[in-house]
């Protein structure tokens, strides 16, 4: 799995800010108003503690500092644990921390200690990508196309499924097709074919996943993969709506997910 790195997490709030005015400008709504819209929940101040992980390729410079960013952005109480690990996160329950949120090299997670809801931030992320692709305002029909059948792109377009759009999706992985086929009823998408969405999820590792014949002159792009899959030249011929940030929108899905 990829994972991120402290370049992507650089000047992580202004990144937020001008997500959050595209999301405005194409949905209507911020990125507050689409996840309270999602999980029919709210956040009221709550007490966010921050375990650093040190397994695997251990901790991430800027990874803590950047979720207690985000939690604040979002009116919580964040703070980082002072010790990492275990010994974290008994500090955190006993400094009685209402959402823990840590992450090792394979998941990510947001646990509320009081609910016991405990969420993910690959389905998470997948999620909000979706949901923010489908509340296009300049939608053209209800057809929306997903790239990429990973732990993110199959969260969101069974999430886009559930919510009643006409999903493609196209993973050249053919195990994987066949079962988001099979499972969630995707429409497979040849990326051969002409046909133009103006709506698009794309949630890979790799550059240059999207190509003319797939995108609207006027579209949505909501992606999360890393790096991003829009080719400079496509972006400058149509006129794109581009979501695409490393970390704030997913650990926001993660936080309302928990409530
Ligand atoms: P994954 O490895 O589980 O899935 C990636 C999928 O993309 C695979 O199924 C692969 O076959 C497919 N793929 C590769 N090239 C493709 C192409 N050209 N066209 C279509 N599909 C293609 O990865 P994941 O966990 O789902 O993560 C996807 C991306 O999202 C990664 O870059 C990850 O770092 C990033 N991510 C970002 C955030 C965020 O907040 N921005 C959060 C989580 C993950
Ligand atoms: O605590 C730390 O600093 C590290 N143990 C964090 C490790 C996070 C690894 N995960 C990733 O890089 C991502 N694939 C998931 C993060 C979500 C946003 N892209
Ligand atoms: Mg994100």
């Amino acid at each position: 799995m990829a994972l991120l790195t402290p370049q992507d997490l650089e000047g992580l709030t202004k990144q937020l800010e001008c997500n959050n005015n595209t999301i405005k400008k194409a949905t209507g709504m911020d990125i507050a108003d689409i996840c309270k819209q999602i999980y029919g929940t709210t956040l009221d101040g709550e007490k966010v503690g921050i375990v650093p992980i040190t397994s695997g390729n251990g901790i991430i410079t800027n990874f803590s500092s950047s979720l207690l960013t985000i939690t604040e952005y979002f009116g919580l109480d964040g703070a980082i644990t002072e010790h990492p690990d275990v010994t974290g996160y008994y500090e955190a329950v006993s400094s009685d921390a209402d959402i823990i949120l840590m992450a090792d090299d394979h998941i990510f997670i947001a646990h509320n200690m009081r609910n016991g809801k405990i969420a993910t931030n690959h389905v998470c992320t997948g999620v909000v990508y979706a949901e923010i692709a489908s509340r296009y305002k300049y939608a053209d029909s209800k057809d929306i196309l997903v790239i990429g059948l990973g732990r993110v792109g199959y969260a969101g377009a069974q999430h886009l499924v559930k919510r009643n759009f006409d999903v493609y999706a196209y993973d050249p992985d053919r195990e994987t097709m066949e079962k988001a086929r099979k499972e969630l009823g995707i429409i497979p998408y040849d990326p051969e074919e002409e046909h133009k969405f103006s709506m698009v999820l794309e949630a890979t590792p790799n550059p240059n996943t999207i190509s003319e014949g797939m995108v609207a002159e006027r579209c949505l792009i909501s992606t999360p993969g890393i790096p991003c899959g829009l080719p400079e030249d496509i972006g400058e011929r149509n006129e794109i709506d581009l979501v695409m940030e490393p970390l704030t929108i997913g650990v926001a899905s993660m936080l309302y997910a928990v409530m």
